[in-house]
C-alpha cells in the first residue's frame, strides 16, 4: 500500500512539511480548487501544484476529485461538452504523472452530515449524521453551509436542479453513468490513469435525490458497466460502512482480489440503532468496523494502491476544516501503518 494524505492546497491550515513528517507518508491527494465544476484545468496550475507537492518530498499521484458536472448526471444534451472537458482533464493529469482520479456520481450533494462538531465524551469533536435531524433539514429553505456541499449553488439554482432531478430515476442515473464511462475510460486507459468512483455518502437517497453507488450489488453492476481495470473504485469504508447491510471486510476482499480498488479511504464509524452514525477515531474498538480485518485482507491480497486516513475528529484544540485536521488523521495514519506491519 502507498500511504497518502488529503491536502487542500495553499489555503490548507495543515502544512505539507508536517504531512511529510508522518511516518511512511508517500503521497498527497489534492485537486485544483479554483476552477468551476465542468471546466478544464490549466496545464500551468497542474504543473505548479505538482511542483509544490514534489518540492515537499511527496508524490503527486492521486487527484480527489475531478468533479462531474450535473448536466452529465442529468444526461442533458450539454453533457457532451462537459464530457469532452473531463477527458481533457484526464489527459492533462495523466501527462503530469497522476495515476488515480477519484470522483463521485452523487446528484447535487456530496457527503452529508447533520453536525460537524458534535462533542464526544473525551472532549474531541466529530462529524455526525442523525436521522431525525436530517428529516428536519430542507436544503431549499435554510442552511446551505455544510462542507462537501457546493456553496456556489444559490437558492434558485438549487430549486432548478431539484426540478430537473424530479424526473430522473435510478435507472436514468445508471444510463447516464454508463454513457460517461464509455466516453472517459478509453482516454483513461490511453493516459494510464485509473478512474476510481467514490461511493455515495451516506449510501442511500437523501432529499429524494437518487443515489446508486451504495452496496455490493450496485458496485458489481458499476464495474460491469465498463469492464476495465481503469474503471475502478475509491473504496470508502466509512461511506459504505454506515449501511448495516454492507459487509465491509467481505467487500474489500472481493474488489481488491479483482484488482478494482485503486484508492481507499479508511475511516471508522459508530453505527447507531436507528441508522444514524457518528464518525469515530480510526481504532476498531471506537466504532463499528473491524479495521484490522480490513487491513489484513488488503495485505493478503497484495494490495499496492493508495490508502488515506479519512476524516478524523478534532483533537488537542486544533481548529480548521471539519474532519481534515492534522492530528487525528496523523494518528489514523500511524494506526494504519501499525496494522499493516503487523499483518
Ligand atoms: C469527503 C470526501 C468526499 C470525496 C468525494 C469524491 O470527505 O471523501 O467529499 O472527496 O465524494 O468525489
Amino acid at each position: 500500500m502507498k500511504l497518502s494524505f488529503r491536502w487542500y492546497g495553499a489555503d490548507d491550515a495543515v502544512k505539507l512539511e508536517y504531512i511529510r513528517q508522518i511516518p511512511n507518508m508517500k503521497s498527497i491527494v489534492t485537486a485544483i480548487y479554483d476552477v468551476p465544476v465542468g471546466l478544464i484545468w490549466s496545464e500551468a496550475s497542474i504543473s505548479a501544484l505538482k511542483n509544490t507537492v514534489e518540492a515537499a518530498g511527496l508524490g503527486f499521484d492521486v487527484i480527489e476529485s475531478v468533479p462531474v458536472h450535473e448536466d452529465i448526471k442529468l444526461g442533458k444534451p450539454s453533457r457532451e461538452q462537459y464530457i469532452e472537458n473531463y477527458k481533457e482533464n484526464i489527459r492533462r493529469l495523466g501527462s503530469a504523472g497522476v495515476s488515480v482520479i477519484c470522483y463521485n456520481f452523487m446528484p447535487v450533494f456530496d457527503w452529508t452530515r447533520t453536525k460537524l462538531d458534535k462533542e464526544l465524551p473525551d472532549g474531541s469533536t466529530t462529524l455526525v449524521y442523525y436521522k431525525d435531524q436530517l428529516d428536519k433539514m430542507d436544503p431549499l429553505n435554510g442552511e446551505l453551509a455544510l462542507p462537501g456541499w457546493d456553496s456556489s449553488y444559490k437558492k434558485e439554482g438549487l430549486q432548478t436542479l431539484f426540478d430537473e432531478y424530479a424526473s430522473i430515476t435510478e435507472e436514468d442515473l445508471w444510463a447516464n453513468l454508463s454513457h460517461f464511462l464509455s466516453e472517459i475510460i478509453p482516454v483513461a486507459e490511453e493516459f494510464g490513469v485509473k478512474m476510481a468512483i467514490h461511493p455515495d455518502d451516506p449510501p442511500y437517497p437523501i432529499f429524494s435525490l437518487p443515489r446508486i453507488i451504495t452496496c455490493e450489488a450496485n458496485l458489481d453492476r458499476f464495474l460491469k458497466l465498463y469492464d476495465s481495470e481503469y474503471n475502478g473504485l475509491t473504496f470508502c469504508t466509512g461511506s459504505l460502512g454506515c449501511a448495516l447491510t454492507n459487509d465491509i471486510p467481505a467487500m474489500v476482499d472481493k474488489y481488491s482480489s479483482l484488482g478494482r480498488i485503486h484508492f481507499l479511504h479508511l475511516r471508522n464509524v459508530k453505527n447507531l440503532p436507528d441508522g444514524s452514525f457518528e464518525e469515530s477515531a480510526h481504532l476498531s474498538e471506537c466504532g463499528s468496523l473491524d479495521m484490522a480485518k480490513i487491513i489484513k485482507t488488503l495485505k493478503h491480497n497484495g494490495f499496492d494502491g493508495y490508502i488515506r486516513p479519512d476524516h478524523g475528529r478534532m483533537i488537542w484544540g486544533e481548529s480548521g476544516r471539519a474532519g481534515y485536521g492534522l492530528y487525528d488523521r496523523a494518528l489514523g495514519a500511524a494506526y494504519i501503518n501499525g496494522l499493516w506491519e503487523m499483518a
